[in-house]
């Protein structure tokens, strides 16, 4: 594992209160071996930053950038909008938030053309998980990651419903 060579995957969110939430992805990205940046880049605070990240992501080479915000959440489109690299959103119930929704919203409904891969509210996480899985599309190393990682989620459930039979909870289903 190297994370400290030139990073595969750019993480940016609009204000460093989102990092209690994108953590989350830098640790699985660590988890998998896969190098990372993390940074703060404002949609609507640093714009000229934002067009400059985007504008040069490619090049710098990343291949694919993780973007978190929270509210009136346009970091993530207007990036993909800017890049061909691919971008993965994640929607941040942050201070300025009614609920999530608007980031949610803001982050999904994008106009046809210019997608960008939405995760859950909060789920940063699994942003690092569909990062390493495109990666690992590519690179075989990661794949196998990835393939493990589902494996283990697999035991992970075998094992409740173990524990949920051994507790005498009646189940005729035995696969
Ligand atoms: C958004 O505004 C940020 O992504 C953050 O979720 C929210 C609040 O930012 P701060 O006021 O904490 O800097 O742009």
């Amino acid at each position: 594992m190297n994370i400290t060579s030139a990073p595969q995957v750019g993480i940016i969110m609009g204000s460093d209160s989102d990092l209690p939430i994108m953590q989350a992805a830098a640790d699985l990205l660590t988890e998998f071996g896969i190098s990372f940046e993390l940074t703060v880049v404002s949609a609507h605070r640093t714009p000229l930053r934002m067009v400059q990240y985007a504008q040069h992501a490619k090049e710098r080479g990343l291949k694919i950038i993780i973007a978190g915000a929270g509210g009136a959440a346009h970091l993530p489109g207007m990036v993909a909008s800017i890049t061909s690299l691919p971008v993965i959103g994640v929607p941040i119930k942050s201070s300025n938030s009614i609920d999530g929704w608007d980031s949610v919203l803001s982050i999904l409904q994008m106009p046809n053309g210019i997608p960008v891969a939405t995760v859950a509210l909060n789920a940063a996480k699994n942003a690092g998980i569909l990062a390493a899985t495109i990666i690992g599309a590519f690179e075989s190393t990661i794949g196998e990651k990835v393939a493990a990682y589902k494996v283990r989620l697999e035991d992970e459930v075998l094992t409740k419903v173990e524990k949920l039979k051994a507790g005498g909870q009646p189940n005729r289903f035995d696969m």
